[in-house]
This record gives structure tokens, sequence and C-alpha cells, in this order.
């Protein structure tokens, strides 16, 4: 088992480490610009660990939250195809959040560590899961809209400077574009059918439009990491800059569907080739963060509902893990 632990001695609060000098900092940043993969093991400054952590348990955090609005329509979907399709995108889920803790784990913090922060409400996750999916369509918008943001921002996270996440990156977005296809497929199934299917598909990208648009964070402007996961290669795309192409591969295809993007100003700019937009409402971005969204707190409440009622699971493979370490011990 590798772990930055390893050769990062003394507490995890520390902003620098003892050892980071400008000339170690300076072959640092001369092995990102030659874009070499940094692996577990190598030498790191403590910032670079510090926003990695970060980042990768957010992200982990987003995949294990992001279940619970699908997962609660597995008993409710329409067919037993819908049915088997939603169950295995959501089992994805959970296992992306694995392959992200692991990865974080890499870098000297612990599972345990991390789902404390979780659970006790401490760590962020994605804005979009404390939204709520209210009728079928809303799985449809999900898989296309929040699917699709999230191929958008984790493509680019494939070529990612540090080896453990790139690589989790890699699968993750084949399975993501699976989860996008079956979304996609839904809304069009809804708009070629009835006038109120039609219209419930229109009603759920009314409302996961914006939040959507949100989910790459706050303006570059106003983006406090943007700058130095840039240029240490975390970050390839500016925030800004992934929104605008997901606006610019989204917007014909709900011209495809037939319905209509919740935005009076969108406009296809020819001197630009690019469509524009409308002002993003930042202050509800703000109070989602804050914990005021529309099911933060049911989000919360879930996973710790459903942690503890998996502490059995947890001490069983423990025991086990216990039993056969005993017996090899005295083989
Ligand atoms: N929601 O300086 P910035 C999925 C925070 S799940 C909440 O721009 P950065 C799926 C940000 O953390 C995929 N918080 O930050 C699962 C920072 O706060 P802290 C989720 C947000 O990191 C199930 C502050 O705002 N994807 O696909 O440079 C079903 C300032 O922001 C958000 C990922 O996690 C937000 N939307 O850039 C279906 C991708 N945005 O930490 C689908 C990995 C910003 O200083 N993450 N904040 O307290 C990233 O690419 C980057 O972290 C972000 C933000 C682009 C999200």
């Amino acid at each position: 088992m590798y772990t930055q632990a390893l050769n990062a001695a003394g507490p995890s609060s520390r902003q620098t480490r003892p050892d980071e000098d400008a000339e170690r900092l300076a072959r640092f940043q001369a092995r990102i610009d030659a874009e070499d993969r940094i692996e577990p093991n190598d030498w790191m400054p403590e910032a670079y660990r510090r926003t990695l952590i970060r980042q990768i348990s957010q992200h982990a955090h987003s995949e294990i939250v992001g279940q619970l609005p699908e997962g609660r329509w597995l008993t409710r979907a329409p067919s037993l195809r819908r049915k088997a399709a939603l169950l295995a995108k959501v089992q994805d889920e959970c296992g992306h959040g694995l392959y992200l803790y692991a990865a974080a784990e890499t870098l000297g913090v612990s599972r345990e560590e991390l789902t404390e922060q979780l659970l006790s409400g401490r760590a962020k996750y994605s804005s979009i899961f404390n939204y709520p999916a209210l009728t079928w369509a809303d799985i449809g918008a999900i898989g296309w809209l929040v699917d699709g943001a999230a191929i958008m921002n984790q493509i680019p996270l494939c070529r990612c400077s540090y080896g453990p996440y790139a690589r989790a990156m890699v699968r993750v977005c084949k399975e993501e574009s699976f989860h996008q296809r079956q979304g996609y497929e839904i809304m069009l199934t809804l708009c070629r059918g009835t006038p109120e299917q039609k219209a419930m598909a229109q009603d759920a990208l009314n409302r996961w439009w914006w939040p959507a648009m949100m989910m790459f964070g706050p303006p570059d402007g106003q983006s406090q990491h943007s700058d130095s996961s840039m240029a240490w290669k975390i970050k390839r795309f500016t925030n800004d800059e992934l929104r605008q192409r997901f606006v610019d591969a989204m917007v014909p295809q709900a011209q495809v569907l037939g319905i209509e993007v919740p935005d009076p100003d969108l406009l296809w700019d020819e001197a630009t080739r690019h469509f524009s937009f409308g002002p993003i409402d930042w202050e509800e971005f703000r109070q989602v963060l804050a914990g005021n969204g529309p099911c933060n707190r049911e989000r919360l409440a879930d996973r710790n509902q459903a942690h503890a009622e998996g502490a059995w699971v947890r001490e069983a493979a423990l025991a086990h893990a216990a039993k056969r370490q005993a017996r090899a011990l005295a083989a």
C-alpha cells in the first residue's frame, strides 16, 4: 500500500513542508510543465497535496451524495428496462466515490477522516445534489445535464498532473458517458410522447438548467483556487471556459428534443461562435453552499442514517479481516 504519509511527516494542518525551498519548488514545477505525472511517493509541495485532497474528496462526496436524488426513483422507474439502467447508474456512482476515496488516501488522508467530514457537514459536495428529483423527467434531466456537465469537467481531469486521480477519471468518464446517454434517451422518449410527457420534460429542464450551470463553480474572477490549480495542471480549463463549452454542447441537444432552455438571453453569437447566456443567480449558489439549498438537510440526514445502518457491515468486514490475518499468522 503506497501512501504520501510515508514521506510526509508531521501534522496535516501544516501549509508548507519543512523541506520546501525555492529550488525544490522550481524542480517540481518543471516536472509539471513537462507534463510529467506526479505519483504518490514523489516529492510534492504541501499546498499541492492539500489542494488535491480537497478537490478529490469533494468529488468523492459528490458521487456518494449524488446517488440520493436518483436512488429515490429506483422503486418508481416506469419499466424493468428503465429500472435496470438506473440501478446500474446509481451503482456506478457509488463505485466512482470509492475509487476517488482510494485516490485521496494515496495523499495520506484516511477514508474514515473524509467520511467523518462529510457526515458532520464540514465537507463540501457538489451544489447540484441539493435539489430534489420531483418527477421521472428529472431522472432524464439529471443524466442529460448533470452527467453532461460532469463529463465536460472530468474529461480534462483525465490529464490531471496527479497520476491516481487522472487514472481514476478515465474509467469514471467512460461510465459517465453511458449515464448521459441514458438520461438523454429518457428525455427523447418523453419529448416524442404525449403533450403531458413533453411538458414534464420541459419542466425538468426549467428546474435543472441553472443549477447545472452552477456545477462549474464560481465565475473565474471569484474562483479562489483556479490560478494555482491551473499552474499545477490539476485543472486544465477555468470554470467559465467549461461552463461555456457546456452551453455550446447542450443548446443544440435541447433543440433536437424540441424544448427550450429557460434563458431569455440565450443567443448564438456569430462573431465568437459561442452561445451567449444570461446572468447566473450566484446568491442562490452561495445559499446552497451555506447549507440552505432545498435538500441540504435531507441529504445529510440520509447519509448519516445509511452510515449508521451500515455499521454492522463494517464490523463484520473488520472481524473477517482479523480472522484471516490470525489464520495466516498461525499457518
Ligand atoms: N458545488 O475556487 P473554486 C457526478 C466550491 S459528481 C459545491 O473555483 P475549484 C455525479 C469549491 O470547492 C461530479 N462547491 O474551486 C454523481 C471552493 O470551496 P473550498 C462532481 C463548489 O476547486 C452522481 C469554492 O467553491 N464533480 O458527476 O478550483 C450522479 C471556490 O471555488 C462548487 C467534481 O467534483 C459546486 N458546484 O473548482 C450524477 C469535479 N463549485 O473547497 C453525476 C471535481 C465550487 O475552498 N472538482 N465550489 O471550501 C472540480 O473540478 C473543482 O473542484 C470545481 C471547483 C470546478 C468544482
